[in-house]
């Protein structure tokens, strides 16, 4: 088990950090250590999310910690944020994609198209982990295309709506006390804050994943589901831009977080490397093996001072959804990268769930796919610089 406390900083990041931001690595990284690396083969292998870390993290301020301090979130910058995800991946893609979603899919819709009382009855609550949301934007029939989504929400009058629709592929869906639905209206694409336990929605487990299997996905089915208008709808938003804002969000947690998942890869072959003999010496003393830890730390670092710039551009208010795409694009390839290279140098040991090659690399599977394919993310540089989207004829 790799403990180090120490991430892989080739390039000297750590001394672009504020006090804080440091502060905030070095705490996860502890939790890391102490709680999740334990456990977390066990649960992969079994296909169970460690449930009984979310409260722990909602009090070590883990959930929408970019968010202010008026809803009892940790107001810390877009750096920080980053850091806390790169160390949670390190564990493990499901730990990350769980604060993922309660942060970004769920408090940051919640916080930037809600009502003040919808955001003073939520974000509290979702801070400290009493309560847990999903996010359902992708369908059966539509994912890299959301904008053709057929979940259809209906204005009943008396100041209620209907929802008809299934969601699939949900983070968190089974476990969730909230759901964030997206659904087409009359007026375009609005967003919905859905109790789960409303009757006519329901929310089954998808079972059966080679991939993220420490994190529960699941369907959300909604039959005739009836919300208040005042109390679930988000007003702030209308169209596709709304979840796709959310996206903005998430996505730059993943181009951090990704890295974590790479550094543990990296830092398993680097040891195994330098202590594995084979022919009177340790594998690392041969140049095959020291070009792919060479290309290894090479890719990490690159990735890492592209988040670390994009954090500050996201500090500044300055970013671009396309340079969220392209750090979310490249970071995840490579990470999935490193993991396939790291595989190959701790030989047949590589397979095994003692080390956590495998386990990061079938994650990373999802996370090349999900929140925007490798592709799509090729496609928006592609249209942000040519000025064609190619996504459709
Ligand atoms: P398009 O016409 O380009 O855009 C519609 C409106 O949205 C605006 N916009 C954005 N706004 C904020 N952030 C972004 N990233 C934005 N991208 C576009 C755009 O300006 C426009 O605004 P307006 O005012 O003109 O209406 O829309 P399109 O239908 O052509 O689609 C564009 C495309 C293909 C890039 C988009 O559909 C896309 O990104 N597709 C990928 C779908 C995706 O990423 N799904 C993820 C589902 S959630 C998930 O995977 C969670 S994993 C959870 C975990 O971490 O565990
Ligand atoms: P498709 O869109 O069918 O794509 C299939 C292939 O075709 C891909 O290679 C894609 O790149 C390619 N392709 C598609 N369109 C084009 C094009 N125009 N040009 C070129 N190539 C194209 N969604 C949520 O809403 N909430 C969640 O919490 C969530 N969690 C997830 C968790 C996991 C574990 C996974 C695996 C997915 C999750 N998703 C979630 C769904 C995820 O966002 C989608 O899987 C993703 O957007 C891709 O959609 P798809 O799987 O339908 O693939």
């Amino acid at each position: 088990m790799n403990l180090t406390t120490e991430m892989t900083d080739y390039m000297g990041l750590q001394g672009l950090l504020t006090d804080e931001e440091k502060l905030v690595r070095e705490t996860a990284r502890q939790f890391v250590n102490e709680h999740v690396l334990p456990i977390i083969e066990e649960c992969a292998q079994t296909e169970t999310f460690p449930e009984h870390l979310i409260r722990p993290m909602g009090e070590l301020g883990f959930y929408g910690s970019n968010l202010p301090e008026k809803y009892g979130c940790a107001g810390l910058s877009n750096v920080a944020y980053g850091l806390l995800n790169y160390e949670l991946e390190r564990g493990d893609s499901g730990l990350r994609s769980f604060v993922s979603v309660q942060s970004s899919l769920v408090m940051y819709p919640v916080y930037a198209y809600g009502t003040e009382a919808q955001k003073e009855y939520w974000l509290p609550k979702m801070a400290t982990g009493e309560v847990i949301g999903c996010f359902g934007l992708t369908e059966p029939d539509f994912g890299s295309n959301p904008a053709g989504m057929r979940t259809r929400a209906v204005r009943e009058g008396n100041g209620k709506w209907r929802i008809n629709g299934t969601k699939m592929w949900i983070t968190n869906g089974s476990i969730a006390h909230v759901a964030v639905v997206w659904a087409k209206t009359d007026e375009g694409i609005r967003g919905f804050l859905v109790p789960t336990d409303t009757p006519g929605f329901s929310a089954p487990q998808m079972k059966g994943k080679w991939s993220l299997r420490a994190s529960v996905t699941s369907e959300l089915v909604l039959e005739d589901v009836i919300v208040d208008e005042e109390e679930s709808l988000l007003p702030g938003v209308v169209g596709l831009k709304g979840p796709l804002g959310c996206l903005t969000q998430a996505r730059y947690g993943i181009a951090w977080g990704t890295l974590g998942a790479a550094e543990m890869c990296y830092q398993t072959a680097l040891d195994y490397a330098l202590n594995r003999i084979q022919f009177d010496r340790p594998i690392a003393a041969t140049q095959l093996q020291q070009k792919k830890l060479a290309e290894m730390v090479t890719e990490l670092t690159k990735g890492q001072l592209l988040a670390y710039q994009l954090g500050r551009l996201k500090d500044a208010g300055t970013y671009t959804p396309a340079q969220v795409s392209m750090a979310k694009m490249n970071n995840a390839n490579i990470a999935r990268e490193i993991a396939s290279a790291a595989r190959t140098i701790l030989g047949a040991n590589g397979i095994m769930g003692e080390y956590p090659i495998m386990r990061h690399m079938a994650n990373l599977e999802s996370i090349y796919t999900y929140e925007g394919t490798h592709d799509m993310h090729t496609l928006i540089i592609g249209q942000e610089i040519t000025g064609i989207p190619a996504f459709r004829s």
